[in-house]
């Protein structure tokens, strides 16, 4: 009797090993399904993440405009739900950061491992197409442009209604187009970063002098190519140092988009 039952319970305790077996057998296989799957989601994640990326890289007046909008209905629906907006707009603004580090590496990986020379070469301004002249300056010729250096302190808001003062010294745009003898039958300007990262502006906005700051009615401000901000020279190590910058064209104006940062050329068409 007592025989029998511990032949039934090493029996059962066989059939409960070999269940188990097989069950991890099938875990097993289960665990393989969700590392694809847990791939999967990596993969798309760097894939949103990269298109972000892109997306921003590539930004044209078309984007800014869309972008313009989403801004306005953000500031619509702001009084309604205030504080949940608040978070979002931290939260947009944070991802953005991260997406401007990842290109800043992404840009500068290449460059850190070239030679001197080649560096130097690139931190150049161009001006290139309908103009009489082409130019080219270093940082140091375009210092040097005493006439034509415009210093202020230039309010902006973001396309998350983010609204910030920044002072800024640099050449007058229009000017400096001047001066390289812009055609006559030239209808825009188009200012192109070495991230791609290109606007284009009416002929009728580059000679504009009188941008506005909303919050300030005596502020006037024209276009300007500046190297300096906040007192600080940018830094020629982490790209040309030249950065458009434009007031706002009325109250309300989503400005900052449409300043660029790490201008490559400066094209005329
Ligand atoms: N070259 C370059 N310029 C750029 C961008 C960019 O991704 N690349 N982003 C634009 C956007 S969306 C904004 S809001 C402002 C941010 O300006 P900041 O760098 O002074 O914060 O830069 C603009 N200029
Ligand atoms: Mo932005």
């Amino acid at each position: 009797m007592k025989k029998s039952s511990i032949f039934k319970l090493s029996l059962a305790i066989l059939l409960c090993f070999s269940l188990i077996l097989t069950g991890c057998g099938n875990k097993g296989g289960k665990t393989e399904d969700s590392v694809n799957l847990e791939n999967g989601i990596e993969d798309k994640g760097v894939e949103v993440a990269e298109d972000k990326g892109s997306n921003q890289v590539e930004e044209t007046e078309a984007d800014e405009e869309i972008e313009e909008e989403q801004d306005e209905e953000v500031l619509v629906e702001g009084p309604d739900d205030g504080e949940k907006n608040i978070g979002e707009k931290k939260d947009q603004s944070k991802k953005e950061k991260d997406n401007k580090a990842k290109n800043r590496v992404e840009n500068k990986e290449p460059e850190s491992s070239e030679d001197e020379p080649a560096k130097d070469a690139k931190n150049i301004l161009k001006i290139e197409g309908s103009v009489g002249q082409k130019l080219a300056f270093s940082l140091d010729q375009l210092k040097s442009k005493n006439n034509l250096i415009f210093k202020g302190n230039f309010f902006s808001i973001n396309n998350f209604g983010t609204k910030s003062y920044t002072e800024f010294k640099g050449v007058n745009l229009w000017k400096l187009l001047e001066e390289a003898q812009i055609s006559s039958k030239a209808k825009t300007v188009e200012i192109i970063a070495v991230d791609g990262y290109k606007m284009e502006f009416t002929l009728d906005q580059v000679k504009r002098q009188d941008y506005i700051d909303e919050t300030n009615p005596d502020a006037k401000f024209p276009m300007i190519i500046a190297w300096e901000e906040e007192g600080q020279e940018y830094d020629p190590e982490e790209g040309p140092p030249f950065k458009l910058i434009i007031g706002q064209k009325e109250p309300g104006d989503v400005n900052k988009p449409q300043w660029v940062s790490k201008i490559d050329k400066i094209l005329v068409k």
